[in-house]
C-alpha cells in the first residue's frame, strides 16, 4: 500500500513553507493532500483531521505553524501516526518561539521537529518514514542522495579552479 502524507498549515500565510514541502514530495512522487486547519482558530477542524487521517491512507503527518505553535502538537495528541512540525518565521521574534513551541512537547506525545522554515527535511523525513515500506522510494531517495553529493563535488571543483 502506498500511503499519501498528510499536511496541515495553521494560516495559508505559511503557504510559501509548505511549498518547499510539496515541490519535494512530487519531485519524489508522493501523493500530498494540504489544508489549512489551526490549532486555535479551527481547533474542532484539526482535532478531526488527525483523527481520520490513518483510516484515510495518511502514513505521516506534516504540520506547519507559526507564533505560538501548537498546531503539530495538537494533531500529534490525536494520532499515533508520526507528526513532523514545522515551525514558521514570524516577523516579530523570526520563528523561535514557534521552534520552542513545536520542539518541546511532553513525553508521550512525540513531534519531530525539523529547523524553521524547513518544508525541504520535513518532506525529506517523511519519505524517509514511508520508504521503509516503499523499496522504490527507497531507491528515489538514495538517488537524491547521490545527486546531492555530486552537486557539492561540482561546487568545489567550480570554486577551486576560480581561486586556487
Ligand atoms: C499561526 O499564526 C499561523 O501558522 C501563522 O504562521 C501565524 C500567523 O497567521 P496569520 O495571522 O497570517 O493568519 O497560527
Amino acid at each position: 500500500m502506498k500511503y499519501k502524507v498528510g499536511i496541515v498549515m495553521g494560516s495559508d500565510s505559511d503557504l510559501p513553507v509548505i511549498e518547499k514541502a510539496t515541490n519535494t514530495l512530487s519531485a519524489l512522487g508522493i501523493e500530498f493532500e494540504v489544508h489549512v486547519y489551526s490549532a486555535h482558530r479551527t481547533p474542532d477542524e484539526a482535532a478531526q483531521y488527525a483523527q481520520s487521517a490513518q483510516e484515510r491512507g495518511i502514513g505521516v503527518l506534516i504540520a506547519a505553524a507559526g507564533m505560538a505553535a501548537h498546531l503539530a502538537g495538537a494533531i500529534a495528541a490525536r494520532t499515533t501516526l508520526p507528526v513532523i512540525g514545522i515551525p514558521c518565521k514570524s516577523s516579530n521574534l523570526g520563528g523561535i518561539e514557534a521552534l520552542l513551541s513545536t520542539v518541546q512537547m511532553p513525553g508521550g506525545i512525540p513531534v519531530a521537529t525539523v529547523a524553521i522554515d524547513g518544508g525541504v527535511n520535513a518532506a525529506l523525513l517523511a519519505a524517509q518514514i514511508l520508504a521503509l515500506s516503499d523499496e522504490e522510494l527507497d531507491k528515489k531517495l538514495k538517488a537524491h542522495r547521490q545527486a546531492q553529493y555530486e552537486g557539492v563535488l561540482a561546487k568545489d571543483k567550480a570554486i577551486a579552479e576560480r581561486f586556487n
